[in-house]
């Protein structure tokens, strides 16, 4: 069994439906098993800054799938939840984008999956929802707390429950 953080973000329709829907769907209580969950947060968004504000979560699951077999899992829920590759923009308005941040200490470099998640630790929208549930965990080293005091959090706001 690992331990893996996986963390959510759309900005097209009702994203925090959509994400309720989609842990849901990835947690099964069998092969994947929710442990926590983190608050919504409505974030200004980053790349391409000329799109809608985006809601992120992020969650912690226990999974007995492999990596890669997680990775196939998050994908297929993507396109459940309306997800088109094909009609997208890189970094562009989209349903719902599931990233896997890590899986236990594990890192890997292949072109279809690299472990831990390489722009996890520059990222606010990540970071934030992580350290209300993974806050002693390290990425590549670094406490997750400590890579949030590092970046800019401007304009994010934590969205009360539904
Ligand atoms: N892939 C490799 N490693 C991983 C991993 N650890 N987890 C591969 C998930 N996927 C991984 O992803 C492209 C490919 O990355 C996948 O096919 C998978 O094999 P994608 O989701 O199709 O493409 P993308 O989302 O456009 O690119 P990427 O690099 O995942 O984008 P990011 O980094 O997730 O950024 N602003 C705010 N505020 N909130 C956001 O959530 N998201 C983005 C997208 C930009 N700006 C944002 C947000
Ligand atoms: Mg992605």
């Amino acid at each position: 069994m690992a331990n893996a953080l996986i963390a959510f973000g759309g900005n097209v329709g009702d994203v925090r439906d959509t994400f309720e829907r989609a842990i849901a769907a990835i947690c099964d209580g069998a092969a994947v098993r929710l442990l926590a969950r983190s608050s919504d947060y409505l974030t200004p968004p980053i790349g391409v800054t000329d799109q809608a504000p985006f809601v992120n979560c992020a969650i912690l699951a226990a999974t007995e799938l492999s990596p890669i077999a997680l990775l196939g899992r998050s994908r297929a829920v993507e396109t459940e939840f309306g997800r088109n590759r094909s009609h997208e923009r890189h970094w562009g308005p989209r349903t719902l984008d599931i990233d896997i941040i890590t899986y236990d200490d594990l890192t890997l470099d292949t072109s279809e999956l690299t472990l831990p998640h390489p722009r996890a630790l520059e990222r606010a929208f990540v970071l934030l929802p992580l350290a209300e549930i993974a806050a002693e965990r390290r990425i590549g080293g670094m406490l997750v707390g400590n890579a949030l005091a590092r970046v800019d959090q401007t304009g994010i706001e934590k969205l009360p429950p539904r």
